[in-house]
């Protein structure tokens, strides 16, 4: 098939997700074009089956705004012509699934009938896309796109109880790569530049948005190394990530907190961490928890959103309330203190994570893209 995915190029979930979608669709021989606003992150390398196409706004002084939508939606008929493109695969409702639209009515009366599939991932419904701003649009393109798809059960409760939705919507969750991400022996598992022997490693990567609840981690954090010796490693970049470097300096653990920054690097961190801490208000999925747990990584997370139907309780880590540090804490700690109970949850975490075994949902998209084409011959 030939298929043009529409994402976000940035480190973020979203955009995660559709470019490993891509990279594997690619490796099963079908013909990808990305097409976004620079190359994303994850896409290191171009080659026969993988193409990416740049969206580009021209400034003019008159925009206050960019018309994003509009280049993107231009580009995309102008792509679909050139490359015989069969389907559009976009990820994150705002703009793109708007833009999609805009691209196969452009496309429609030139005689051309393309199937546009729909990834919610989140924020477009929770956070963004109901803002009485956006929602009538949102609404709008959820329900003209030919099928919808969301990367939880939550996600779709959610979807159905904002918006009113006519589409069916079917849930795909997240996935992993795991012959990559587990256990990899060429990847160097640097454990002993970044902490004593003694020292538990405990880590949180995420964009440092407010929803991620930054905060919290280090408070988490806190408690813990209160008790047993320990290191912090923050990975991202975002709005909070200033704060909590102030709220480290307030608690006086600066020494034992490191901040890395955006890093395309995860396995050589995650192999070298005990524990995830992922303690968001909502997560539509949490793929950052995923990915810990293909690395044999327990969770400590919320239980908002979907992270219950990636992070079993009790089993590979432990979920509470928004915002119960204390509990968060010594649920850490139950399974940080022990040895023998650390291995059981690493070996644990690994065996829920091989449920989203990219080989087992991957065959879903697949079945689904060969509907949305069948669906206009
Ligand atoms: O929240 C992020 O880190 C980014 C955001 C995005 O859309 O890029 O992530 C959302 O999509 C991910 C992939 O489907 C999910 O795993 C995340 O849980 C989701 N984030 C939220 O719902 C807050």
């Amino acid at each position: 098939m030939k298929i043009a995915i529409v994402c976000y190029p940035t480190f973020g979930g979203s955009g995660v997700v559709a470019t490993e979608l891509g990279l594997e669709l690619a490796r099963r021989g079908h013909e990808i074009h990305f097409i976004t606003y620079s190359q994303p992150v994850r896409l290191a390398l171009l080659s026969p089956n993988v193409h990416y196409h740049e969206v580009n706004v021209p400034e003019y002084p008159l925009f206050h705004y960019q018309p994003y939508e509009l280049a993107l939606s231009s580009k995309l008929v102008d792509m679909v012509k050139l490359y015989k493109i069969e389907l559009l695969h976009v990820h994150y409702a705002i703009p793109h699934a708007y833009a999609g639209y805009m691209a196969k009515q452009m496309l429609k009366d030139e005689g051309i009938n393309i199937p546009m599939v729909t990834t919610l991932h989140g924020t477009d419904i929770t956070l963004v896309g109901n803002h009485p701003f956006y929602k009538p649009a949102v609404t709008f393109s959820i329900n003209k796109s030919d099928f919808v798809t969301s990367v939880s059960q939550s996600l779709k409760d959610a979807t159905l109880e904002l918006f009113n939705i006519k589409n069916e919507i079917e849930v795909i969750p997240n996935f992993i790569e795991l012959d990559k991400n587990t256990n990899d022996p060429s990847i160097p598992c640097q454990r002993s530049v970044m902490a004593k022997q003694n020292e538990r490693i405990i880590t949180h990567i995420s964009n440092f948005r407010k929803v991620k609840r930054i905060p919290d981690v280090i408070k988490i954090f806190y408690n813990i190394q209160k008790e047993i010796p320990a290191k912090l490693m923050m990975v991202g970049d975002g709005p909070e990530k200033e704060k909590a470097e102030y709220l480290c300096q307030e608690l006086g653990i600066v020494d034992k907190v490191i901040f890395f920054g955006n890093s395309n690097e995860i396995d050589k961190i995650l192999c070298l961490t005990d524990l995830f801490l992922l303690p968001s208000e909502t997560e539509s999925f949490g793929l950052a928890a995923l990915e810990a747990m293909a690395c044999k990584v327990p969770v400590i997370s919320s239980n908002s959103g979907g992270l219950p139907e990636v992070n079993f309780d009790g089993v590979s880590g432990y979920l509470s309330d928004v915002g119960n540090i204390e509990e968060m804490a010594q649920n850490a700690l139950k399974i940080l203190k022990e040895d023998d109970t650390l291995q059981k949850f690493k070996e644990n975490a690994l065996s829920v994570a091989k449920q989203f075994d990219i080989k087992n949902i991957l065959p879903l998209y697949e079945t689904l893209y060969q509907k949305a084409i069948n669906k206009y011959l």
